[in-house]
């Protein structure tokens, strides 16, 4: 009798189970070791998103055993000193980072980091500014006004009042989203007004410290009522580069990339530099000195693990 085969995408990991939509069905599967030393450098070699082919035993559990190639992956250091990496999940069209500026503080340097990562990755990156009713609106007004300027879209949500809902249910119907952001900045119970039928356990924010709990420990699919699907995934708290050269960093800054073709050597790394266009649109405001500082923090901070 022939092996049972399906190939499905990945909707659901918890670290010794997959969960593998096939159509209406999904199976739990656990891994082939042969995929597991292949995905080494990482500690999660099969992700959400993925395609899968999968194989049932005579007893009829079943097994991944090969992984189609990624069109894409958002993927950062495991820990801050390891050399391990995570992926957050594959094959996405868009992501959606989650930031509050307040209950819970999401640093700049997060939101530029995961920007750089989705540049390098090529994937289109939407700001959602979330909590909206709990913000203080001149502090909105200056996170959001950096980041329009370099061209990022930065939508204003809350779930509480409902404002900037509808645009993201309209931007999730298509294709797969990924959700990103610290814990507790609302990624769950976003997902959970976009979609009311679905079951997502929401967590609450401790009143004393306005720190998340860590709500989502695993990252799932879900598929929307109105088309398209979105991946949930727990809260992260840092975000390290992985696989990104020094040389290559600035790159990934758009307005840097816009005036560093005038920076008087080709090869400028914008740190130290005569003539340097970019340290220029620093001094004259033109280029945001919070994303700068970040710029160089990454630069600095980065450069002893990316060897
Ligand atoms: N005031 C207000 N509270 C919100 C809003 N969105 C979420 N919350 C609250 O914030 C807390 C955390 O929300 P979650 O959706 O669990 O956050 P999360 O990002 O999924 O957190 P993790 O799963 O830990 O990563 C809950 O108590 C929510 O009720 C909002 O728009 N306004
Ligand atoms: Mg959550
Ligand atoms: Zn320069």
């Amino acid at each position: 009798m022939a092996t049972p085969t399906c190939t499905g995408t990945v909707v659901r990991t918890t670290g010794s189970w997959y969960e593998v939509r096939h159509g209406d069905t999904v199976v739990r599967c656990r891994i082939r070791g042969r995929l597991r030393l292949r995905g080494a450098r990482s500690t999660n070699p099969v992700v959400v998103g993925d395609r899968v082919v999968c194989e049932a035993d005579e007893a009829g559990d079943w097994t991944i055993v090969d992984i189609e190639p990624r069109t894409n992956y958002v993927i950062r250091r495991a820990s801050n000193l390891s050399k391990e990496s995570h992926i957050i999940a594959a094959n996405v069209d868009r992501a959606l980072l989650l930031v509050t500026l307040q209950a819970p503080t999401t640093p700049t340097e997060f939101v530029d980091r995961f920007l750089v990562t989705c540049e390098a990755y090529k994937i289109p990156v939407v700001i959602v500014l979330s909590k909206r009713d709990l913000q203080d609106d001149a502090a909105v007004t200056a996170f959001s006004a950096i980041y329009r300027a370099i061209g990022y879209e930065v939508i204003e949500v809350s779930a509480k009042t409902g404002a900037g809902i509808e645009p993201i249910r309209e931007l999730l119907a298509e294709g797969t989203t990924l959700l990103s952001g610290n814990s507790g900045v609302g990624k769950s119970t976003l997902i959970g007004t976009i979609d009311p039928h679905l079951d997502i356990r929401t967590g609450e924010i401790s009143q004393s410290h306005h720190k998340g709990r860590h709500t989502t420990t695993f990252s799932t699919m879900y598929p929307l009522a109105g088309g398209g699907a979105v991946i949930d995934t727990p809260g992260i708290k840092g975000f390290g580069l992985i696989d990104i050269d020094d040389a290559e960093l600035g790159h990934y800054f758009p307005e840097m990339m816009r005036v560093a073709p005038d920076c008087r050597f080709y090869n400028c790394t914008h740190t130290h530099e005569p003539g340097c266009a970019v340290i220029e649109a620093v001094r004259n405001g033109a280029i945001a000195a919070a994303r700068y500082e970040s710029y160089l923090k990454m630069l600095d901070e980065d450069e002893k693990y990316r060897k």
